[in-house]
C-alpha cells in the first residue's frame, strides 16, 4: 500500500457534497423493496494546489442525504488546511467519531472522504488510482448487476435478461430472488437459464430474506441449478448460520455488502461464513478499508469482488490478489463525462488520473435535489 508521505503534497481547502437523485433505467425489485431512484451524494475535496478529488456514495435513502452532508462538514472542519494523508486521517477521525460510533452513515461519510482524498493523491502524482496502488490496469471480468428484480411475469424477466448481457457483451448477470415459495425462485432461474443457455455465468441474491431452514431448503435446490453464487440468503450477519450454509452447500455462500469495515469481513471469515466476499466501497472505509480487505481476503485465498461503485472498484479489484467479479450497475452514468466502459463483459479502467470520474454539469443540475 503506498503511503502519503511519498505521494504529492496537497491541503485540504474545502468539502463540497452535492445531492442527486438519478433514476434506474432497469427497476431494481430486490426481496426488500423495489429500487426506481437512487439518491447519490457526489462529494468533491478541493485542495490549495487546485486539485479535486471525487466520489459519490449510495444514500439508499433521501433523508440520508442531509445528515451525510452534515457529517462531511464536519470531517471538512477537522481537516481543513491539513496535508491529505488517508491513512492518517482514518486513523484520527476514527477516534473523533468514537462516541457516535463509526459505522452506518458516519461511515459512508468517513469512506466518501477517504475515497475522494485517494482520487486527488491520484490525480496529483499523474496516475490512475489503480497504478498509485501498484496494481497492472487490465479489464476487470464483470457481472451486469442491472434489474433482474422479482417479477411477475418470468417471460419479461427472461427478455431483460438478454438486454442485460447485450449492453456491453456482458457473460455473466443476477437475478434477484425471494419469491414466495421455493418453486417461485426455482422458475425464474429457469427461465433465465433457458433464455441465455449455459455458458452465462448466473448469480443469486436474496437480500437477507430467508430464514435458516428456508435458505438451506431453497439452497439445496439451487445446488443442482448451476448457480456461480448464493448471496446473503439470510441475515448478513448470522455468521454462524451463514457458516452452517457454507458446509451443507455446494452453491458457493458470498456476502460481503454490509461488511463494516475489514475487522468485521475478518470475524465473517473466522467464522467460515462465506466462500466468497463482496465489500462495498463506502462501508469497508473507502480505499484505505478496501485495500486492508483485499490484504484479508489475499491472506485466506477467498476470491473477492465488489459491491455498487463499479467506476473505483474496477480500479480496486485490479489491485486485489484474488480479483473474482466486478458489480456493473449504470447509476452513475449520466453523472458522468465518461461512463465506465465495459467491453465484452469486462470493466475497462480509464489511463485518466485518479479514479476517473468528472460530473456531467448538466446532468448534476437535472438531478440535483435540495
Ligand atoms: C443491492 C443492495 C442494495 C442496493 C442495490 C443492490 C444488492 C446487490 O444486494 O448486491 O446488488
Ligand atoms: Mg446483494
Amino acid at each position: 500500500m503506498p503511503n502519503a508521505s511519498n505521494m504529492p503534497a496537497l491541503t485540504v481547502r474545502a468539502i463540497k457534497a452535492t445531492p442527486v437523485e438519478v433514476p434506474l433505467n432497469f427497476v431494481l425489485g430486490t426481496s426488500q423493496q423495489a429500487l426506481r431512484r437512487v439518491p447519490l451524494l457526489l462529494i468533491d475535496i478541493e485542495t490549495e494546489e487546485f486539485i479535486t478529488g471525487r466520489s459519490y456514495l449510495f444514500c439508499y435513502l433521501r433523508a440520508a442525504q442531509p445528515a451525510i452532508m452534515s457529517l462531511l462538514g464536519e470531517i471538512e472542519s477537522l481537516t481543513k488546511g491539513e496535508k491529505i494523508d488517508p491513512a492518517a486521517f482514518a486513523v484520527r477521525l476514527a477516534r473523533r467519531f468514537t462516541l457516535i460510533g463509526v459505522q452506518g452513515i458516519v461511515r459512508m461519510a468517513l469512506a466518501g472522504f477517504d475515497t475522494a482524498c485517494w482520487d486527488a493523491l491520484a490525480i496529483a502524482a499523474g496516475q490512475p488510482l489503480a497504478t498509485v496502488l501498484g496494481a497492472t490496469i487490465r479489464p476487470i471480468p464483470a457481472y451486469n448487476s442491472c434489474g433482474m428484480g422479482i417479477k411477475d411475469d418470468l417471460g419479461e424477466l427472461a427478455a431483460e435478461a438478454e438486454t442485460l448481457l447485450a449492453m456491453g457483451g456482458f457473460r455473466a448477470l443476477k437475478i434477484r430472488l425471494g419469491y414466495p415459495t421455493l418453486e417461485g425462485d426455482i422458475a425464474a432461474v429457469r427461465a433465465v437459464r433457458r433464455r441465455v443457455g449455459d455458458r452465462i455465468a448466473l448469480m443469486v441474491d436474496y437480500n437477507q430474506a430467508l430464514s435458516f431452514d428456508e435458505a438451506l431448503a431453497r439452497g439445496r435446490a439451487l445446488d443442482a441449478e448451476n448457480i456461480e453464487w448464493l448471496e446473503e440468503p439470510i441475515r448478513h450477519d448470522d455468521y454462524a448460520g451463514e457458516a452452517r450454509l457454507a458446509r451443507e452447500l455446494k452453491v458457493p455462500i458470498q456476502i460481503g455488502e454490509n461488511f463494516s469495515l475489514p475487522a468485521n469481513m475478518q470475524m465473517a471469515i473466522e467464522f467460515g461464513a462465506a466462500d466468497y466476499v463482496m465489500p462495498d466501497l463506502e462501508r469497508i472505509g473507502g480505499v484505505t478499508g478496501w485495500t486492508q480487505a483485499a490484504a484479508i481476503a489475499a491472506e485466506r485465498n477467498l476470491k473477492m469482488s465488489s459491491h455498487l461503485f463499479p467506476e473505483v472498484s474496477a480500479h480496486l479489484l485490479a489491485a486485489t490478489p484474488t480479483c473474482h467479479y466486478l458489480e456493473y450497475v449504470d447509476w452513475a452514468n449520466e453523472l458522468l463525462e465518461e461512463p465506465l466502459a465495459i467491453v465484452d463483459g469486462n470493466a475497462i479502467i480509464p489511463q485518466r488520473p485518479g479514479n476517473g470520474m468528472v460530473w456531467n454539469k448538466a446532468a448534476v443540475r437535472r438531478y440535483r435535489v435540495e
